[in-house]
């Protein structure tokens, strides 16, 4: 839907946005207050339209999607985040971790299409500093053209304190056995109040943000996430975006942007309810407006929900992930969408929303088909 100007801006009045609504037309950046009335508004479908302006604006009709892989290698994790489904003990039920050797064969089964490997897992301190540089090697040598995303600045805090190395000395480690990026996962919700109550054992903002500005300054890209739907505030979520927003003046390293909606079946916080489909598609829409800088904004359909992904396209989103296959934390965690999605159907989805599907690699360079 579109609307003439004159109509967008009486909409607006009529909203109270009036104010938001002539800074995105003239780019001016949003601030932190605009930035809340944006969370408040009951005024959803004129979000969504300042978004898709916004997106229409730097991407025109195309749609970016990526054919990838998702390995977890391991589920041990001794952060016991009270949101997350996915961690074991070693000892618990459903306890695993993948050798080299498996993930190797795993990659040489996977579909012989994907540009990508998407590579995250629980935290386990006694997994030596080795095992990660023969995973990304195992990984390259199954498929020596794959890009490898890797590892969240949780799991690559914990690598570097097993290394006994610099930092910057673990991260070149890492290129050369394979690494290529750096997914946005194990930000959460930045507020430290949050991180008291539901992930007291997991790093907290301060050290999130000097691991990627460290990160994007050794020249890799990353990510980033922001998980809402716990117990956060509104402010608290306008918060965490203006912090990726501060860093990426500094580095410019986020490639995409990443709203992650909390999913609570087999959590220690089940009783809360899984963002509507308002909340979700009020979350891409932000992320679109608030984080001017960050170019693309991605519709995770795995945890978005396939609907509601495919209609974030005309609020903001301009890039489906992917055809996925092996993901674990949200399937734990009760997303009951389909394990994989094919390219015939992520092409229908983005077609039927009215937009030009778009092959990228990791980087966001499109794929001549
Ligand atoms: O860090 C864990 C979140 C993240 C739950 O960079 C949960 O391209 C919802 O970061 N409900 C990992 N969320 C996933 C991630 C990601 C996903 C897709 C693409 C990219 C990318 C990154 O998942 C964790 C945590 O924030 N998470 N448990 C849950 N129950």
């Amino acid at each position: 839907m579109k609307l003439a100007l004159s109509e967008l801006e009486e909409r607006a009045e009529s909203a109270g946005l009036s104010n938001v609504a002539t800074k995105v037309q003239s780019g001016e950046r949003l601030s932190s207050t605009d930035g809340l009335a944006l969370y408040q508004t009951s005024d959803l479908p004129l979000l969504g339209l300042l978004a898709d302006q916004v997106r229409e604006k730097i991407h025109g009709d195309t749609c970016f999607y990526n054919v990838n892989i998702h390995i977890n290698y391991t589920n041990w994790c001794n952060k016991f985040c009270t949101f997350c489904a996915f961690q074991r003990r070693p000892k618990d039920d459903g306890a695993y971790c993948m050798s080299p050797e498996q993930i190797h064969d795993a990659l040489k089964d996977a579909n012989p299409e994907a540009t990508e490997v998407h590579m995250v897992a629980g935290v386990w301190p006694a997994l030596e500093y080795d095992y990660f540089l023969d995973i990304l090697r195992a990984a390259k040598s199954a498929r020596p053209d794959i890009h490898i995303k890797a590892f969240t600045m949780v799991e690559i805090d914990q690598i570097v304190k097993s290394s006994g190395k610099p930092l910057n000395d673990v991260l070149h480690e890492l290129k050369e056995a394979g690494l290529d990026s750096l997914p946005g996962g194990g930000a959460e919700i930045f507020s430290e109040r949050v991180r008291q109550e539901l992930y007291p054992q997991k790093m907290g903002a301060e050290r999130w943000l000097e691991l990627a500005k460290a990160i994007h300054r050794a020249g890799f890209r990353t990510n980033c996430t922001m998980l809402y739907g716990m117990t956060e505030t509104l402010d608290e979520r306008v918060d965490h975006l203006d912090r990726l927003r501060d860093l990426q003046d500094e580095t410019g390293g986020f490639q995409a942007y990443i709203p992650l909606a909390f999913h609570p079946a087999n959590t220690g916080l089940e009783h809360l309810p899984f963002p509507s489909p308002d909340e979700r598609l009020r979350s891409i829409a932000i992320g679109r407006l608030f984080l001017d800088n960050v170019p693309h904004i991605k519709a995770y359909w795995v945890m978005l929900g396939i609907a509601v992904a495919q209609t974030s396209l005309t609020w903001g989103a301009n890039d489906l992930d992917g055809t996925v296959s092996q993901e674990r934390i949200y399937h734990d965690a009760g997303a009951d969408t389909p394990e994989v999605l094919s390219r015939e159907r992520l092409h229908h989805l983005i077609r039927e929303a009215g937009r030009i599907p778009v092959e990228r690699d990791t980087l966001y360079r499109p794929i001549a088909s």
